[in-house]
């Protein structure tokens, strides 16, 4: 407990958790009902039923089947505004957070006859809103899902012009099933973007369930600067070097990675060899309400499973500021 309570008074930034994943199985069943969404045959039809369910993936992809049902009680500008607000409500209250870039998949909504800009302004006005009332950043980044071809990535972006022109989108990512579809394809999305706007920031999922070459592919084809997971770098001593020596921050996931069996054990997630290395790293919460914990309770899984000491949480937050894609006066007043 004074554990939890020293992890919560560190000044966290939250790099990697999905707007959509935060939607909790209460919420869930009460936009399904406020938008008259007929839930499918199979899906669990109580919140224990559906808690316990999520207790139980087999991987990113049985994951996904139940995210991507979640996406669909999603309609008007408010649920998105209602479910982004939760998420910054709780975490800045309970979890003490004080900067989050959370990513959000427009595709998910767009497929469905949502237009985008419904979408960005349901997120926008929660951001804007959780500035000004709880004191802590936010930054959105807008996700492609690489299930879907080049040619839908590239739609999206013209769908979402206006927002990445005005830096409403601050960065792009890229999600979703991993392999098969590496990062390169995608490189004509990542050219397009940064075309539109050359302050914009470039990330994408790698290394999660694809090999190193996820990893360095992606800096080297799609230019990002930071890479999502990554745990599988340490396949190659070569990258991990490369990522200490450029300061590419890794957004690990650790409760994600053992729900979704990337690991069995905590313990067995590389933090240690990226620590050996000076590998950059932050840690977050990925899809907590499918993954039973948000950022707090990551970072108390993290040292329960480490015993990391005072100067070792020390240089973790610290690289987690540094890496933040926000202003360096942002950045002083967090440090
Ligand atoms: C995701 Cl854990 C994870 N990996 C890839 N895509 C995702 N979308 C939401 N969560
Ligand atoms: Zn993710």
């Amino acid at each position: 407990e004074t554990m939890r309570s020293f992890l919560k008074a560190l000044p966290k930034c939250e790099h990697h958790v999905h707007l959509e994943g935060t939607l909790e199985p209460e919420l869930l069943f009460s936009l399904a009902k406020r938008n008259n969404i007929t839930l499918p045959d199979h899906f669990p039809k109580s919140k224990a039923e559906l808690t316990e369910r999520y207790n139980n993936f087999s991987d990113l992809q049985d994951f996904l089947n139940f995210y991507y049902i979640g996406c669909a009680v999603l309609l008007s500008e408010d649920d998105f505004f209602d479910l982004a607000w939760s998420y910054f409500e709780r975490v800045a209250v309970n979890d003490g957070l004080a900067h989050s870039e959370a990513f959000f998949d427009p595709q998910s909504h767009t497929e469905r006859g949502i237009d985008i800009s419904v979408v960005i302004k349901g997120f926008k006005r929660a951001c804007v809103k959780a500035e000004k009332e709880l004191g802590i950043s936010t930054k959105l980044i807008m996700c492609l899902l690489r299930h879907l071809p080049n040619e839908h990535g590239l739609q999206t972006i013209d769908q979402a012009k206006e927002f990445i022109v005005n830096g409403d989108i601050h960065a792009l990512g890229l999600d979703s099933a991993e392999k098969p579809f590496p990062p390169e394809l995608f490189a004509e999305c990542y050219a397009k973007v940064k075309e539109l706007n050359p302050e914009i920031n470039l990330t994408a999922h790698g290394g999660e369930e694809g090999d190193h070459t996820y990893v360095s592919n992606s800096l080297d084809l799609l230019k990002t600067t930071r890479v999502d997971h990554g745990v599988n770098s340490v396949q190659s001593e070569e990258l991990l070097k490369r990522l200490s020596e450029e300061r590419v921050l890794l957004s690990v996931c650790p409760m994600s990675n053992i729900k979704l069996q990337v690991f069995q054990n905590i313990h067995e997630i590389p933090l240690n060899t990226f620590l050996e290395f000076d590998v950059p790293f932050s840690l977050n919460s990925d899809d907590p309400a499918y993954f039973g914990g948000y950022i707090l309770d990551n970072y108390v899984a993290v040292h329960e499973n480490f015993g990391f000491k005072l100067p070792v949480w020390e240089k973790i937050v610290k690289n987690s500021i540094h890496g933040s894609w926000c202003h360096q006066e942002r950045k002083d007043e967090m440090l």
